[in-house]
């Protein structure tokens, strides 16, 4: 039996404990937000299997200051509206500590407002439409004329985002983009097709803008498509009309696939280059085969399963029977950064010091080490171009380190 004073000091340690965030024995749960039905579901696989695995990972070596991490899936369809759903759910009703996710920069966006007004801390592996982070309402504040010391410290909080990503930006990819096009591939007349959503549109766009910086014409057609249609032989038509050497492509695998698939079928040898959008096995079977892809180039971060830091991960993944692709492992980096941050600060829910601590410490991760802005954008990302061959497999054209 416990004498009056240890009992006294184990109830003040306890209190104090709790009093910090600290999490022990409780469980740390981690939404992890994306399209997990519908056409971009491929996308929501590829984020759940990186999470699921990080925080099987993580729960397998002790968890975070004694607690283990659990993953809560929620499906947003790559609709806004029902991201906005499953975020004010995660956050009022699962009570979730952070999020992965979400995919569709199109749902990350209103979902990150919720975020925000919750102080919950949401990384995205995925979303590059340069909006997600660039907050209208962001002012920084200068808080050094304030003399409560806690008032000062929330002050100084309020400058870091509880938005951030694991991976790059459409303004980076599209200049990618633009570069192969003129520097590689030495186009004379380009097609830019989008699917105009957020990111589809932005990406063209971006791409589009720096052509123009090259000194290249305007586009000989600039089209959008409609996302959830098959049947694009009338804008195929058109890019023949228009005689482009190069077909360029801002939108998402579902569509990408069909679109070149008609572009062969009607005859039309333009080279066809698009974003992150199509990363993805599953645009093999949307484009009818390796004979269609084959040739297809395609913009993305660094290919993560061969970055040295990643390899046990990586074949730990193949064992499993599951190939890591796309954006899996940012997937998994996301969750190991929110990691280091409980576990630096002590932490689990105040998003903005979880935010603080990864911006002011970074993190190592399967990227390798890994630092942000205060805006949450990665201080160091770099795009690639890659090109489908006919094993149906991507591979980089170049290498380029992070
Ligand atoms: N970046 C790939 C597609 C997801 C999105 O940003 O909408």
């Amino acid at each position: 039996m416990l004498t009056r004073f240890p009992r006294l000091a184990l109830s003040i340690a306890l209190v104090s404990w709790s009093a910090l965030g600290h999490a022990a024995g409780k469980e740390i749960l981690i939404g992890v937000a994306g399209p997990h039905t519908g056409s971009s579901a491929p996308f929501g696989l590829q984020l759940w299997k990186g999470a699921e695995k990080a925080i099987e990972d993580i729960n397998k070596a002790g968890g975070v200051n004694g607690s283990m991490l659990r993953a809560v899936k929620a499906d947003d369809a790559c609709l806004p509206a029902q991201a906005k759903s499953v975020a004010n759910k995660l956050v009022n009703t699962d009570k979730v500590n952070a999020v992965v996710g979400h995919f569709c920069s199109s749902s990350t966006i209103p979902a990150a407002g919720i975020y925000r007004e919750n102080n919950v801390l949401m990384i995205t592996p995925a979303s590059t439409n340069p909006r997600v982070t660039e907050d209208e309402n962001y002012k920084a504040k200068d808080c050094k004329a304030i003399t409560d010391k806690a008032k000062q410290e929330q002050c100084e909080l309020s400058n870091y985002s509880v938005i951030m990503r694991t991976c790059g930006r459409d303004d980076q990819q599209g200049v990618e983009a633009a570069n192969f096009i003129v520097k590689e591939l030495k186009a004379k007349s380009v097609a830019v097709i989008h699917d105009k959503d957020t990111y589809g549109q932005g990406l063209a766009d971006a791409m589009r803008a720096h052509l123009k910086i090259l000194g290249q014409k305007d586009p000989v057609l600039y089209e959008g498509l409609t996302r959830g249609e098959k049947d694009f032989n009338a804008i195929v038509t058109k890019i023949k009309a228009a005689k482009a050497d190069v077909v360029y492509f801002g939108g998402l695998y579902a569509e990408a696939g069909p679109l070149l698939r008609q572009m062969r079928e009607q005859g039309l040898k333009a080279s066809f280059i698009s974003g992150d959008g199509i990363v993805s096995n599953d645009f093999l079977s949307a484009a009818g085969g390796v004979k269609f892809v084959e040739g297809a180039f395609m913009t993305f971060g660094a290919d993560l399963r061969n970055v040295p830091t990643g390899k046990a991960v990586v074949e730990s993944f193949r064992k499993s029977g599951y190939e890591p692709e796309g954006y899996t492992l940012y997937s998994y980096t996301a969750v190991q950064a929110i990691a280091a941050a409980m576990k630096g600060t002590g932490e689990i829910q105040d998003g903005r010091k979880l935010s603080k601590w990864l911006v002011e410490n970074g993190a190592d991760t399967v990227m390798g080490k890994i630092n942000w802005s205060p805006k949450g954008d990665l201080v160091k990302s770099a795009y690639v171009m890659y090109v489908w061959d006919k094993a149906g497999k991507y591979a980089e054209t170049q290498a380029k380190k992070l």
